[in-house]
């Protein structure tokens, strides 16, 4: 049996157009042909800006405050996703298999069932999963569960979150559970946790590398002597970075000992700006900045460096593993790959300390972090405090413990692992072209990072097998 080299990578182009794409543009490269296809604004409004972005995310990160719903919007990402798969349907083989990514698209095989396909289909949702009396707040609850029913498989980050979809599957639809499996109408679906990782060791060499580069040195020189905080996110509501600013504020004026001694670095590159509850969250950072710097800073320090443009993806590794501190406080996370890519960013014989909210999908593994609630700010403020005085011994055990797990669940061991389990396999086999779709993914999310279009909105599709 030899695998035919290639896969599809399918989704939304990221561009908007005067009409909806009759059929993808393809484009090939490196083995893998991209399939995408262009969204007018009404439905870029409706389904991206609207369902997914202002109801779906926020429920998600458990904040069904800032969630809206209007059914103008459902029906436009209801009439997305079935366009889509009506598009998809047309191009796919027998023996193809189908790998949905993310919220976006959680209707995706509901459609592509209708349209006659009999293909495995498996979802894979990378953010948190709310409880069943979270998730029965959202008026299109019902249908939604038992859209994710329409796949042969359902993955999520932690066990958490897929036993709360097993949850909200028997309290809102009746659905049975059989250990990992729920079976709803005559359908059986798979339902497991399936933790996402990053490419640890090119990452690792490319900070070794990128920690020499002129940049780097820069940044180095600019500390004079002074320990590096750092903080890498999308400015998104859901990383808790105004808990986090008031953390280190209420650390500076409680440790008397690091005013001046410490620099917190935070990349918050602007995203979805077309949502109204981002453009307040970034107000409010601009003011909070601006209150700590003019409190505590002197002539010659600035505690607080802030930059809301996406860094370039070569300068992140090196700026990661000159900093003491990585700062990873996100209220609600799927996984975050920032705090797995600082673990892998550090200098072993010399390590930095992560400090990790107990609410990232990260700290099921990461265990030996510095674990903190990310809705008290005081405790934030203990963490940094023990991280920058943390003894040499310490910092090296915990990062040799953080290091074997970041290189254990890699990028590569996760898609193996989902597409095992999606074809009913007891072992994972190499699946090779799959590295390469996530590369390509995870150029996309640096991309998405300074644009706010480009996020990762598609699915993969295999090629079929030759005996
Ligand atoms: C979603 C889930 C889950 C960030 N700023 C810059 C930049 N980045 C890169 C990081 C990292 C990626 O973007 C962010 O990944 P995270 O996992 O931290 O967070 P989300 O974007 O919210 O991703 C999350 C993930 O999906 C995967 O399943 O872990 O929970 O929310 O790689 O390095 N990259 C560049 N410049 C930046 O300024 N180049």
């Amino acid at each position: 049996e030899v695998l035919q080299p290639g896969a599809m990578w399918f989704g939304w182009s990221g561009r908007i157009a005067h009409a909806t794409s009759a059929a993808p543009y393809l484009v090939e490269s490196r083995g893998v042909t991209y399939a995408t296809l262009d969204l007018t604004k009404r439905d870029y409004e409706n389904f991206y800006v609207g369902f997914a972005n202002s109801a779906l995310w926020p429920l998600f990160h458990f904040r069904p405050v800032l969630m809206k719903f209007r059914r103008e919007e459902y029906a436009g990402y209801l009439s997305v996703n079935r366009m889509m798969a009506g598009a998809l349907a047309r191009i796919l083989e027998p023996g193809d298999i189908v790998w949905v990514h993310d919220y976006h698209l959680i209707p995706f095989a509901r459609f592509l069932r209708e349209a006659g396909v009999k293909n495995r289909i498996g979802f894979f949702l990378h953010i948190p999963f709310p409880p069943p009396t979270l998730i029965a707040t959202l008026p299109a609850a019902k249908e939604l569960l038992s859209d994710l029913c329409a796949y042969d498989l359902v993955g999520f980050q932690t066990a958490e979150h897929a036993r709360d979809f097993r949850d909200g599957g028997a309290r809102l639809l009746g659905g049975m559970i059989e250990g990992e499996t729920m079976k709803v109408g005559g359908r059986r679906t798979r339902v497991f946790a399936n933790p996402i990782g990053i490419d640890a060791a090119p990452f690792e060499r490319e900070a070794i590398r990128a920690a020499q580069s002129s940049e780097t040195v820069r940044l180095q020189k600019s500390l004079q002597g002074r320990a590096l905080a750092i903080g890498v996110d999308r400015l998104d509501y859901s990383k808790g970075l105004p808990n986090r600013f008031e953390g280190y504020a209420r650390m500076l004026a409680r440790h008397g000992e690091h005013l001046g001694k410490v620099s917190f670095l935070q990349i918050a590159a602007r995203s979805r700006e077309d949502v109204t509850a981002y453009r307040d969250l970034g107000r409010e950072l601009d003011r909070l900045v601006g209150d700590i710097n003019g409190r505590f800073s002197e002539f010659d320090w600035t505690p607080l460096r802030y930059i809301t443009r996406a860094a370039p993806r070569r300068q992140l590794g090196g700026f990661y593993r000159i900093a003491r501190v990585g700062v990873v406080t996100p209220l609600h996370d799927g996984m975050n790959l920032v705090a797995k890519e600082y673990v892998a960013a550090q200098n072993p014989l010399d390590p930095g300390v992560l400090v990790l909210s107990r609410f990232a999908g990260a700290a099921d593994e990461l265990t030996e972090a510095l674990l903190v609630n990310p809705y008290d700010p005081d405790e934030i403020a203990d963490a940094l405090h023990a991280a920058l005085t943390m003894k040499l011994e310490e910092r090296r055990r915990r990062h040799a413990a953080l290091r074997t797990s970041v290189f254990t669940t890699t990028a590569s061991a996760y898609a193996s692992r989902f597409l095992a389990a999606l074809e009913g396999r007891a072992h994972p086999e190499d699946f090779a072209f799959v590295d390469d779709y996530l590369r390509r993914a995870a150029t996309r999310e640096a991309r998405a990072a300074s644009s706010r279009r480009g996020e990762a909105v598609g699915l993969l599709r295999r090629p079929r097998r030759q005996s």
